[in-house]
Parts: C-alpha cells; structure tokens; sequence
C-alpha cells in the first residue's frame, strides 16, 4: 500500500508522523470517510468541500486547493490500484510543541489512504439492525459543534462503547435538549405514513453526504423528508427505520431499544432507496483511471 502525506508517496511501514502532531496529542485536525465503486470516487467533490468547512471551523488553512486534494485523492486511488474501497482523507495541525497552542505547529499534514473495506455482513442488511439509546449525549454545538468531522471523535467512541457492552452494534445519541440526533458514524431515518423525516442537522447531527443523497434518492419516488425535532417516542411508533453512512450505506433498522419497528422487517421504502444508491454509486463519480 502506498500512503499520501503532504504530496509523496510512501510505504505503509514508512508512513509516519510526528508524535508531536496536534493531530494525535488533542484531536486537532480533520477527516473525511470516502468510498470508490466500480472504479470512481463517489460524491467526492462533496466530501472535499466538507472537509474544507471542517478546517475553516477550526481555523486549520489547507495547504492545497479544492481541486489539488481532489487530484490527490485520486492519484492516490490510481497508485493503490483501487476500483472499490474506503478513502480516508485527514488533515492534521501538524506537529508543535506540547501545550496547546494551534500557533506552535509549524505545517498541517495531509494524508490519504486508499484501502479496501470491511463490510457489515450481507445478513445484517438482510434482517437489519438492532440498536439502542444510550445515555452519552451528542457534542453540544457550542463545544465541539458535531458539524465539525474532526480527528475529536471520542463523544461517539464514548457511545460506540455503550452500545456494544450492551450486546449491539450501533447507539442512539441524543442532543442536551433530548431529541434525537444521530448514531456514531450514521445519520438516522424514519418513515410514517409515507413521510420520511430525520433530525435536522442544527440537531447535532453532521450534514451526512449519505443523508443527503438519501433525501435526494427517496424524494424521486414521490417521497417527502422534513427534518424536525424527533424524540424516542417518534422513533418507537415509526413505520421503518434506517442508517445513513458512507461506510456502512444504508442499514435498515428493525428494533430500538427492544421496540419493534413496523412489522419487524426492512421496510419497503428503506428497499426502495437501498436499490436507488446501489445504482447511483454504479453510475457516478469521479473516474480513477482516466481514458484519454
Ligand atoms: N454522522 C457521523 C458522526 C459520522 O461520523 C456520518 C454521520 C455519515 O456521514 P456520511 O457523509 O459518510 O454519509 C458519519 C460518517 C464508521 C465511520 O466507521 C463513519 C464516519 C467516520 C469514520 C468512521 O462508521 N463518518
């Protein structure tokens, strides 16, 4: 495997950074999750854009343009050989001294990794999911605004932990005021009565270029989605459930918390929109191996 930092190359053994970087001492940096199908990069001029709001939030310059890391990140699918994978793209402040002072790193470090993915099992998707509550509440936007995809991710790893020591995959999180928010890693739908709705993204929720794609996929079969604030009550009663995700895609939800939703089973919009991306991300992207 071939590591992009900061314009070279190098080997997976050689793909180091300093224990000095910001990125590693406080969680100072940035990232994107990106996916490659049949030989394109998927949404990838959205990630990049997202990537480059997360870094003016924290007040982190990018040494490179828009269309600079866009090439990167596909010079370095090109070099890895990657028709389908997982892109993960991080920006960190770069190393300094070991107070907090963003103003001692001397240069952020940008790094791309071009890997293969390890998917849930195909079951899963199949029978869908199981999740819970837990008590960990979502960033507060004033703290660490969950907007922000920074290299800070403990709040959702502190929620991760909950739901697995419960015996489950996946954590609700709510936001202080207790409505629904997100998952860890995912965005979260409902439908009702042919409605969808998810929680709107000044919930705490990160704008999920899932998400988007979802509302987008679900609105062509006639299909409406309002974002308001949701409780647990409305998940409880909903018709079907599912996640949003680059890396997991689209997982139906078929218990929260021990109540069932719907009949139990994948709901048939939730099917719907699963067939939709599926041959979305067949059809779009930007092509690793160009054909001049
Ligand atoms: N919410 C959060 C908090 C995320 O980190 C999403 C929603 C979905 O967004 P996209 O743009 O991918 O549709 C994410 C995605 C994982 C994992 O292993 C997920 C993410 C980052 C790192 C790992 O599931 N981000």
């Amino acid at each position: 495997m071939k590591v992009y930092i900061n314009g070279k190359f190098y080997s997976e053994k050689n793909a180091k950074i300093s224990v000095f970087d910001h990125g590693l001492l406080y969680g100072d940096g940035v990232f994107e999750g990106i996916r490659a199908y049949h030989g394109r990069v998927f949404k990838l001029k959205e990630h990049i854009d997202r990537l480059f709001y997360s870094a003016k939030a924290i007040l982190l310059d990018i040494p490179m343009s828009h269309q600079e890391l866009m090439d990167a990140t596909i010079e370095t699918c090109r070099k890895n050989n990657i028709t389908d994978g997982y892109i993960r793209l991080v920006v960190t402040r770069g190393a300094g001294t070991l107070g907090l002072n963003p103003n001692r790193c001397s240069n952020p470090e940008v790094i791309i990794i071009a890997d293969t993915i390890q998917l849930y099992p195909t079951s899963l998707y199949k029978k869908g999911m199981e999740i819970v509550t837990v008590a960990t509440t979502r960033n507060h936007h004033n703290a660490v605004n969950p907007a922000i995809k920074s290299l800070n991710y403990l709040n959702n790893i502190l929620a991760k932990i909950e739901a697995n020591t419960a015996g489950y995959e996946e954590a609700i999180m709510l936001n202080s005021e207790g409505f629904v928010a997100e998952c860890t890693g995912d965005n979260l739908f409902i439908i009702k009565s042919e409605h969808m709705y998810t929680p709107a993204l000044s919930s705490g929720a990160l704008h999920g270029i899932t998400r988007q794609t979802s509302i987008d996929l679900v609105g062509e079969l006639g299909i409406a989605t309002s974002e308001p604030n949701l409780t647990r009550y409305d998940l409880y009663n909903a018709d079907e459930c599912f996640l949003t995700g680059t890396g997991a895609e689209i997982v139906p939800v078929v218990k929260i918390d021990e109540r069932k939703i719907g009949d139990g089973k994948p709901g048939s919009i939730t099917k719907k929109l699963v067939k939709a991306y599926q041959e979305l991300t067949k059809i779009s992207g930007e092509p690793i191996f160009k054909t001049k």
